[in-house]
């Protein structure tokens, strides 16, 4: 049975020992942040032994608790999603790919539990929900009433930071779900941070070439059930309805509920909507945030989005996260994308064996690749492939290896790849779009790339000498010592 809402998780996490309550008042001005970090990261930053997540009860200022790190494991990710490991979505998605297209009678019957089944994802739409039960409209709108963070003290505002942002692509009615922070600007004016790559920018863009002078509904949901809540940061493609990934996800179709002042649907069991638009001329100077890069992202030009109204459940739960120095909670999001999405990316590219994105490297900055490598220029076919697969053209530093690399020990990694480069030859540079937060591009959301070939290379491809053997000792010798070890005393 998949979770009713978000504080349902919060039961679960309860239960598992995964969250502890913070009864004492604390600021969401940079007091959160700062318990968070010492919470989270000073339990080391081993991918399993994490701290927990926390529900702040009595935040400063507001009578709304507050729900931080809720994501923050590897565990946490796979009771989110209700597997017992994060490969048992990836098999899921696995399954689905590999529907092929059916051949005969016999096929086609094979074909259709597989087929109902994905039809049973599709959100369904429903009269009313839980987010309903207080509606707040016009005058009465005040985001002040919600514990918004202050993450870091160069920030230029409260922010917030978990909220599902519902737009409509203006050509083809299509829905988009993106998690795009929101500065708090007064009671009921946010930025919107739509990065220029991002499909809310792209209906923005698109509404704004019909109609410069007009506007764009936008609703925000803030905390559903933990399956739709991590929806929106999915990097699935264009019009691929994030909720319908939402229902694939938690194995029950989203219930939706249309807005009260516009005509978007939400998830009905969030815990707060803001309803509201986005005027297509109005741009407003955005940030600076103290950014998952762990530096300060920079003042910028954003979108502005005006609420009208705010609706909630009578005891809503307010969900956040803390982006600073990695690893933070996003981390182990990022890390299930990683996990989940493999089987995606290996449909298209059989050669890739494994992947890995190390926290430091901050999603978009390094991403590690083995392969089978089949022919020559393999290796960089596959960094061309990545620079073209959706978010993963933002990928920074490619470094490919050959199969037999473990991808997730970056010692063995960092070993081989090192031995195996020569370094003008086996570096490829290009030039494509960068991540808006990348501050070392020479222009914003443009620059350059690097891959590094560190594949065994082969006489195809001009290399002559001699390739030499990893040292690994004999079984014979191996087995030898094991019988005489427990007489060797050591
Ligand atoms: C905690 C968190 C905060 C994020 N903030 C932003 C943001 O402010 N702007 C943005 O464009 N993307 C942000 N992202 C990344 C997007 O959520 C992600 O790229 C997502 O796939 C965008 O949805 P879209 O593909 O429908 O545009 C954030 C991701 C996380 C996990
Ligand atoms: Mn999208």
């Amino acid at each position: 049975m998949a979770y009713r809402d978000l504080r349902e998780f919060v039961r679960k996490l309860e239960k598992e020992g995964e969250l502890k309550r913070v009864q004492a008042e604390v600021d969401p001005v940079l007091e959160i942040t700062e318990v968070t970090q010492r919470v989270a990261r000073d339990a080391g930053s081993a991918a399993n032994s994490v701290g927990p997540a926390l529900l702040f009860e009595k935040p400063k200022g507001s009578r709304v608790p507050l729900l931080v790190n809720a994501f923050g494991s590897v565990r946490r990710m796979e009771l989110a999603f209700e597997v017992a490991r994060l490969d048992d979505v990836a098999e899921r998605i696995k399954g689905f790919l590999a529907m092929e297209s059916p051949q005969g009678l016999f096929d086609k019957l094979k074909m259709l539990p597989k087929l109902a089944e994905l039809g049973s994802f599709f959100p369904k739409s429903v009269k009313n929900g839980d987010c309903k039960e207080v509606v707040r409209k016009g005058v009465d709108v005040n985001l002040f009433d919600f514990p918004i963070l202050k993450c870091w003290p160069q920030d230029g505002g409260r922010f917030i930071t978990f909220p599902l942002v519902f737009t409509r692509n203006p050509e083809t009615g299509k829905r988009n779900v993106g998690m795009y922070r929101m500065q708090v600007y007064d009671e009921r004016t946010t930025g919107m941070h739509w990065q220029t790559q991002k499909h809310g920018a792209e209906h923005f863009r698109r509404a704004r070439a019909a109609n410069p002078e007009g506007r764009i509904a936008v609703s925000v949901a803030i905390g559903a059930d933990p399956a739709t809540a991590l929806a929106g940061m999915l990097p699935i493609p264009p019009d691929l309805d994030e909720m319908m990934f939402a229902g694939f996800l938690r194995r029950e179709p989203v219930e939706m509920v249309t807005c009260e002042t516009n005509d978007l649907e939400v998830p009905a069991n969030a815990e707060i909507v803001l309803e509201g638009y986005v005027n297509l001329n109005e741009m407003r100077v955005e940030g600076p945030f103290g950014d998952h890069t762990g530096f300060y992202s920079l003042e910028g030009d954003y979108p502005v989005f005006h609420v009208e109204c705010v609706t909630h459940k009578k005891d809503p739960i307010y969900l956040t996260t803390v982006v600073g120095p990695p690893p933070q909670e996003d981390y182990f999001m990022g890390y299930a994308v990683e996990r989940v999405f493999l089987p995606v990316m290996k449909m298209q590219y059989p050669e890739i064996v494994d992947v890995a994105m190390p926290a430091e490297g901050i999603f978009h900055n390094l991403m590690i690749v083995a392969i089978r490598k089949s022919y020559p220029g393999h290796a960089r076919k596959i960094m061309s492939a990545i620079w073209s697969l959706g978010q993963a053209m933002f990928t920074k530093v490619i470094v490919v290896v050959d199969h037999d690399v473990d991808v997730h020990n970056y010692k063995e990694v960092a070993w081989k790849t090192l031995c195996a480069l020569d370094p003008e030859r086996d570096v490829q540079f290009v030039f494509g779009p960068a991540d808006t937060l990348d501050h070392a591009s020479r222009i914003q959301d443009y620059g350059s790339k690097m891959g590094l070939d560190a594949t065994r290379k082969w006489a195809s491809e001009g290399f002559t000498r001699p390739w030499p053997d990893e040292i690994l000792m004999d079984k014979d010798t191996k087995a030898r010592v094991d019988a005489l070890w427990k007489a060797l005393n050591l």
